[in-house]
Protein backbone atom coordinates (compact mmCIF):
# COMPACT_ATOMS: atom_id res chain seq x y z
CA UNK A 1 0.00 0.00 0.00
CA UNK A 2 1.15 3.53 -0.91
CA UNK A 3 2.16 5.62 2.20
CA UNK A 4 0.76 9.26 2.18
CA UNK A 5 2.98 11.95 3.24
CA UNK A 6 1.84 15.08 4.89
CA UNK A 7 4.09 17.09 3.15
CA UNK A 8 2.00 20.70 3.42
CA UNK A 9 2.04 20.06 7.32
CA UNK A 10 5.08 19.48 7.64
CA UNK A 11 6.32 22.60 5.93
CA UNK A 12 3.74 24.69 8.18
CA UNK A 13 4.69 23.06 11.58
CA UNK A 14 8.86 23.76 10.46
CA UNK A 15 7.55 27.76 9.38
CA UNK A 16 5.47 27.79 13.29
CA UNK A 17 8.41 26.64 15.43
CA UNK A 18 10.62 29.39 13.28
CA UNK A 19 8.20 32.09 13.54
CA UNK A 20 8.01 31.43 17.28
CA UNK A 21 11.85 32.19 17.34
CA UNK A 22 11.65 34.91 15.52
CA UNK A 23 9.03 36.57 17.78
CA UNK A 24 11.24 35.27 20.80
CA UNK A 25 14.18 37.60 19.10
CA UNK A 26 11.82 40.41 18.77
CA UNK A 27 10.23 40.39 22.14
CA UNK A 28 13.96 39.96 23.80
CA UNK A 29 14.95 43.35 21.66
CA UNK A 30 10.96 45.06 22.77
CA UNK A 31 10.19 45.08 19.20
CA UNK A 32 6.82 45.38 18.27
CA UNK A 33 6.11 44.12 14.90
CA UNK A 34 3.31 44.01 11.87
CA UNK A 35 2.54 41.95 9.05
CA UNK A 36 1.48 44.11 6.21
CA UNK A 37 -1.08 41.23 3.81
CA UNK A 38 -2.64 42.47 0.56
CA UNK A 39 -3.10 42.42 -2.81
CA UNK A 40 -0.49 43.74 -5.57
CA UNK A 41 -1.14 47.54 -5.59
CA UNK A 42 -3.49 47.73 -2.69
CA UNK A 43 -0.53 50.35 -0.84
CA UNK A 44 0.88 48.34 1.51
CA UNK A 45 4.38 50.89 0.51
CA UNK A 46 2.49 53.80 0.80
CA UNK A 47 0.99 53.47 4.36
CA UNK A 48 4.59 52.11 5.45
CA UNK A 49 5.36 55.82 4.05
CA UNK A 50 2.80 57.26 5.70
CA UNK A 51 3.22 55.52 9.11
CA UNK A 52 6.98 56.57 8.30
CA UNK A 53 6.59 60.21 7.90
CA UNK A 54 3.57 60.21 10.69
CA UNK A 55 5.84 58.46 13.68
CA UNK A 56 8.37 60.98 12.86
CA UNK A 57 6.57 63.83 14.49
CA UNK A 58 5.42 62.03 17.08
CA UNK A 59 6.87 63.52 20.44
CA UNK A 60 8.78 60.70 21.07
CA UNK A 61 9.48 59.45 17.46
CA UNK A 62 9.61 55.47 17.50
CA UNK A 63 12.61 53.88 15.45
CA UNK A 64 11.22 51.65 11.94
CA UNK A 65 12.63 49.05 10.73
CA UNK A 66 11.24 47.42 7.41
CA UNK A 67 11.13 44.46 5.58
CA UNK A 68 10.24 44.46 2.48
CA UNK A 69 8.83 41.11 0.42
CA UNK A 70 8.67 40.65 -3.07
CA UNK A 71 9.46 38.50 -6.14
CA UNK A 72 11.74 41.06 -7.29
CA UNK A 73 12.99 44.73 -7.45
CA UNK A 74 14.79 46.27 -4.27
CA UNK A 75 11.82 49.28 -5.07
CA UNK A 76 10.02 49.05 -1.46
CA UNK A 77 12.90 48.86 0.28
CA UNK A 78 14.33 51.71 -1.73
CA UNK A 79 10.83 54.22 -0.61
CA UNK A 80 10.74 52.56 3.09
CA UNK A 81 14.48 53.67 2.93
CA UNK A 82 13.87 57.27 1.49
CA UNK A 83 11.00 57.75 3.40
CA UNK A 84 13.56 57.46 6.51
CA UNK A 85 13.13 53.53 7.97
CA UNK A 86 16.14 50.87 7.99
CA UNK A 87 14.65 48.68 5.26
CA UNK A 88 16.00 45.63 3.58
CA UNK A 89 14.43 43.91 1.02
CA UNK A 90 13.61 40.26 0.29
CA UNK A 91 13.61 38.98 -2.99
CA UNK A 92 11.60 35.73 -2.75
CA UNK A 93 12.50 34.84 -6.49
CA UNK A 94 9.18 33.45 -7.61
CA UNK A 95 7.66 32.46 -4.02
CA UNK A 96 4.23 33.93 -3.75
CA UNK A 97 4.32 35.18 0.00
CA UNK A 98 7.52 35.59 2.64
CA UNK A 99 7.68 32.79 5.26
CA UNK A 100 9.72 32.81 9.13
CA UNK A 101 13.08 31.73 7.53
CA UNK A 102 13.45 34.77 4.68
CA UNK A 103 12.32 37.00 8.33
CA UNK A 104 14.80 35.41 10.33
CA UNK A 105 17.56 35.55 7.24
CA UNK A 106 16.65 39.70 7.39
CA UNK A 107 16.69 40.11 10.91
CA UNK A 108 20.20 40.04 11.60
CA UNK A 109 20.80 43.10 9.00
CA UNK A 110 19.38 45.63 11.68
CA UNK A 111 20.59 46.76 14.45
CA UNK A 112 17.36 45.12 16.63
CA UNK A 113 18.73 47.38 20.22
CA UNK A 114 18.11 50.64 18.07
CA UNK A 115 14.34 49.49 16.88
CA UNK A 116 11.43 50.04 18.13
CA UNK A 117 8.73 48.98 15.59
CA UNK A 118 9.28 46.59 12.44
CA UNK A 119 6.70 46.78 9.95
CA UNK A 120 7.26 43.40 7.32
CA UNK A 121 5.52 43.77 3.78
CA UNK A 122 4.36 40.66 2.38
CA UNK A 123 4.76 39.93 -1.17
CA UNK A 124 1.07 41.14 -2.74
CA UNK A 125 -1.14 38.13 -2.92
CA UNK A 126 -4.29 37.42 -0.70
CA UNK A 127 -4.02 34.07 -0.87
CA UNK A 128 -0.80 32.46 0.06
CA UNK A 129 0.64 34.91 2.81
CA UNK A 130 -1.72 33.89 5.21
CA UNK A 131 -0.81 30.24 5.41
CA UNK A 132 2.73 31.22 6.24
CA UNK A 133 3.32 33.02 10.38
CA UNK A 134 6.01 35.05 10.29
CA UNK A 135 6.42 35.64 14.55
CA UNK A 136 4.91 39.13 14.10
CA UNK A 137 2.63 40.54 16.81
CA UNK A 138 0.18 41.94 14.64
CA UNK A 139 -1.17 40.90 10.98
CA UNK A 140 -2.66 43.88 9.04
CA UNK A 141 -4.73 43.23 5.88
CA UNK A 142 -4.61 46.50 3.35
CA UNK A 143 -8.11 46.27 1.40
CA UNK A 144 -8.45 49.08 -1.16
CA UNK A 145 -11.33 50.61 -2.70
CA UNK A 146 -10.58 49.72 -6.60
CA UNK A 147 -9.97 46.33 -6.01
CA UNK A 148 -14.06 45.47 -5.33
CA UNK A 149 -16.80 45.07 -3.12
CA UNK A 150 -16.50 41.06 -3.13
CA UNK A 151 -13.28 40.68 -1.75
CA UNK A 152 -14.09 39.18 1.45
CA UNK A 153 -16.51 37.00 -0.20
CA UNK A 154 -13.34 35.76 -2.69
CA UNK A 155 -10.50 35.21 -0.27
CA UNK A 156 -12.13 34.29 2.90
CA UNK A 157 -8.81 32.72 4.44
CA UNK A 158 -7.03 35.97 4.49
CA UNK A 159 -10.18 38.18 6.13
CA UNK A 160 -10.87 35.31 8.46
CA UNK A 161 -7.05 35.04 10.03
CA UNK A 162 -6.40 39.31 9.93
CA UNK A 163 -6.17 41.41 13.70
CA UNK A 164 -6.83 44.70 11.72
CA UNK A 165 -8.39 46.17 8.41
CA UNK A 166 -7.33 49.14 6.63
CA UNK A 167 -9.34 50.28 4.15
CA UNK A 168 -7.15 52.55 1.79
CA UNK A 169 -7.94 54.86 -1.36
CA UNK A 170 -11.24 55.97 0.13
CA UNK A 171 -10.27 59.22 -1.69
CA UNK A 172 -11.86 57.38 -4.83
CA UNK A 173 -15.34 56.03 -3.34
CA UNK A 174 -16.80 59.17 -5.55
CA UNK A 175 -15.17 57.72 -8.68
CA UNK A 176 -15.25 53.66 -8.45
CA UNK A 177 -18.75 51.43 -7.91
CA UNK A 178 -18.28 50.02 -4.13
CA UNK A 179 -21.27 49.00 -1.53
CA UNK A 180 -18.79 49.45 2.04
CA UNK A 181 -22.43 48.00 3.44
CA UNK A 182 -21.58 44.77 1.64
CA UNK A 183 -17.70 44.95 1.89
CA UNK A 184 -17.88 45.31 5.81
CA UNK A 185 -20.62 42.89 5.94
CA UNK A 186 -18.44 40.11 3.98
CA UNK A 187 -15.98 41.19 6.78
CA UNK A 188 -18.37 40.75 9.81
CA UNK A 189 -19.36 37.46 8.74
CA UNK A 190 -15.55 36.05 8.54
CA UNK A 191 -13.84 38.51 11.69
CA UNK A 192 -16.44 40.03 13.81
CA UNK A 193 -15.95 43.20 15.37
CA UNK A 194 -12.18 43.71 13.02
CA UNK A 195 -10.82 46.86 14.03
CA UNK A 196 -11.38 48.91 10.71
CA UNK A 197 -9.21 51.96 9.67
CA UNK A 198 -10.62 53.60 6.50
CA UNK A 199 -8.36 55.80 4.91
CA UNK A 200 -6.51 57.43 2.18
CA UNK A 201 -2.79 57.00 1.88
CA UNK A 202 -2.88 59.69 -0.82
CA UNK A 203 -4.78 62.56 0.89
CA UNK A 204 -3.83 61.85 4.43
CA UNK A 205 -7.45 61.18 5.32
CA UNK A 206 -7.93 58.83 8.36
CA UNK A 207 -4.07 58.53 8.84
CA UNK A 208 -4.15 60.10 12.17
CA UNK A 209 -6.69 57.28 14.17
CA UNK A 210 -3.43 54.62 12.25
CA UNK A 211 -1.01 56.09 13.89
CA UNK A 212 -2.57 56.28 17.41
CA UNK A 213 -3.81 52.77 17.62
CA UNK A 214 0.04 52.08 16.33
CA UNK A 215 1.79 54.38 19.26
CA UNK A 216 -0.57 52.51 21.85
CA UNK A 217 0.53 49.13 20.56
CA UNK A 218 4.23 49.63 20.96
CA UNK A 219 3.58 51.21 24.22
CA UNK A 220 1.44 48.01 25.42
CA UNK A 221 4.00 46.24 24.07
CA UNK A 222 6.84 47.80 26.33
CA UNK A 223 4.46 47.32 29.35
N1 LIG B 1 -5.86 57.24 -5.21
C1 LIG B 1 -5.05 56.63 -4.34
N2 LIG B 1 -3.97 55.96 -4.79
C2 LIG B 1 -3.17 55.36 -3.88
C3 LIG B 1 -3.43 55.41 -2.47
N3 LIG B 1 -2.48 54.69 -1.83
C4 LIG B 1 -1.66 54.23 -2.79
N4 LIG B 1 -2.06 54.63 -4.02
C5 LIG B 1 -1.43 54.33 -5.32
O1 LIG B 1 -1.57 52.92 -5.55
C6 LIG B 1 -0.43 52.43 -6.27
C7 LIG B 1 0.17 51.24 -5.55
O2 LIG B 1 0.68 51.68 -4.28
P1 LIG B 1 1.80 50.87 -3.50
O3 LIG B 1 1.93 51.52 -2.17
O4 LIG B 1 3.02 50.73 -4.33
O5 LIG B 1 1.09 49.46 -3.36
P2 LIG B 1 1.68 48.08 -2.79
O6 LIG B 1 0.55 47.37 -2.14
O7 LIG B 1 2.88 48.35 -1.97
O8 LIG B 1 2.08 47.34 -4.14
P3 LIG B 1 2.99 46.01 -4.32
O9 LIG B 1 4.12 46.10 -3.35
O10 LIG B 1 3.44 46.08 -5.74
O11 LIG B 1 2.07 44.85 -4.07
C8 LIG B 1 0.52 53.62 -6.41
O12 LIG B 1 0.32 54.19 -7.69
C9 LIG B 1 0.07 54.57 -5.31
O13 LIG B 1 0.35 55.92 -5.59
C10 LIG B 1 -4.58 56.14 -2.04
O14 LIG B 1 -4.91 56.25 -0.84
N5 LIG B 1 -5.36 56.71 -3.02
MG1 LIG C 1 4.78 47.54 -2.12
Amino acid sequence: MTKRVPVVEKILSANDRVAEENRAVLDRHNIFSLNFMASPGAGKTSLIERTIQGLKAHVDPLRLAVIDGDIATSFDADRAAAAGAAAVQVNTGGECHLDAIMVRNALPQFDLSSVDLLIVENVGNLVCPASFSLGTHRSVLIASIPEGDDKPYKYPGMYRGVDVLVINKIDLLPYVPFRMDFFQQGVEILNQGLLTFPLSCRTGEGIQPWLEWIISQVGEHRR
